[in-house]
């Protein structure tokens, strides 16, 4: 099987562990790197052994035959360089948030399919193994009907060391965290029917806000709230953990410190570990979402080989969105949301 070849546009924070963990699935090469500043792409390939750098998208794209193309830019650019892609016929992974609204992340959608390219989203929360876990034991049907769901990610952590720009966001914690928490209360109940939201801002250095509560009725008549904030602080500051609880008629499950996973039933309860699997190029600060980014890359390769079907595609991630920006329009006008 030829190597499967791609470049990536963009060599910030992410970058590097997108491409480490590109190297962890088989036959996939980076043949380009794209930055506007071109030692920044040169750095970034020299660690890598990466053959072209380009200081023009365009000039990549014009000279490189590409299999796909992963666009690790900021969401401003997004658009135009999804666009890009889909009328040179290269399939797109791109970033999470897709989109800086949901109607541009609709047109970058309807452009792929019009062109008829692959438009996949690294949307890669849900790939994280105890969340996966979760999802197993709510389908084995051991907690009956499941009446409840809570998803929680709160710490302190000095996110903005590594990601500057998130500081800077009119829209923060609902666009970088409700992305995936969203997506996660989607993968584990299905479609949301009503969403309700209230946010908050708190501290004054922070454009956007930093803390975000998200109630909504699933279709399957689950209730379920989502909790972020960058600006809680516990005694065991969590990040970037997620904890979640679920009840039903017949038992619960909980996600708790430490990757600990309890079901609980009429027969007892079961405890278990789920930690992410560790890897010598991840941040062992960053160690589920590291190890979630290698999940995530290996299904969009499968899709892109044919091999498979992939659960973030852009037309999926725009349901997540619409819980996004809808939960901002919640939150503004301080309504609940129909959402079906
Ligand atoms: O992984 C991400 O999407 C980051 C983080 C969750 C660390 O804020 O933006």
């Amino acid at each position: 099987m030829s190597a499967v070849r791609f470049a990536i546009l963009g060599t910030g924070f992410w970058s590097r562990f997108q491409l480490a963990a590109w190297g962890e699935l088989p036959e996939v090469e980076c043949v380009a790197v794209y930055n506007r500043t071109r030692r920044k792409a040169e750095r970034l390939a020299e660690e890598f052994g990466v053959r072209a750098v380009y200081e023009s998208a365009e000039a990549l794209f014009d000279q490189e035959q590409l299999d796909f193309v992963d666009i690790i830019t900021g969401v401003e650019t997004h658009a135009h360089f999804v666009q890009t892609a889909a009328q040179r016929k290269v399939p797109v992974i791109c970033q999470k948030p897709m989109g800086q609204s949901l109607k541009e992340a609709g047109e970058m959608v309807a452009a792929c399919a019009g062109a008829g390219v692959p438009f996949y989203v690294h949307e890669n929360w849900r790939w994280q193994g105890a969340l996966r876990a979760v999802k197993a034991v709510i389908e084995s049907g051991r907690l009956g009907t499941v009446v409840r769901g809570r998803i929680d990610y709160a710490n302190s952590f000095p996110v903005f060391t590594n990601q500057p720009f998130l500081k800077e966001l009119d829209q923060f914690i609902l666009t970088d965290i409700g992305t995936h928490l969203l997506d996660v209360a989607r993968f584990l109940w299905g479609e949301a029917s009503e969403l309700y939201c209230q946010t908050r801002r708190i501290h004054p250095e922070v454009k956007g806000e930093e803390v975000a509560t998200v109630m909504m009725q699933m279709g399957g008549g689950v209730t379920v709230t989502c909790n972020m904030s960058y600006a809680s602080k516990w005694e065991y500051d969590c990040f970037p953990e997620t904890f979640v609880a679920v009840e039903g008629s017949a038992g619960g499950v909980t996600l708790g410190p430490d990757y600990i996973l309890k079901v609980t039933t009429s027969s007892g309860s079961e405890t278990l570990r789920v930690a992410p699997q560790s890897y010598p190029w991840a941040d062992p600060g960053y160690a589920p979402i590291h190890a979630s980014i290698v999940e995530c890359n290996r299904n969009l390769l499968e899709a892109l080989r044919g091999e498979g079907r992939a659960e973030t595609t852009g037309e999926d991630n725009l349901k997540t969105l619409r819980l996004v920006f809808g939960a901002y329009e919640s939150a503004a006008e301080r309504k609940v949301l129909r959402l079906q």
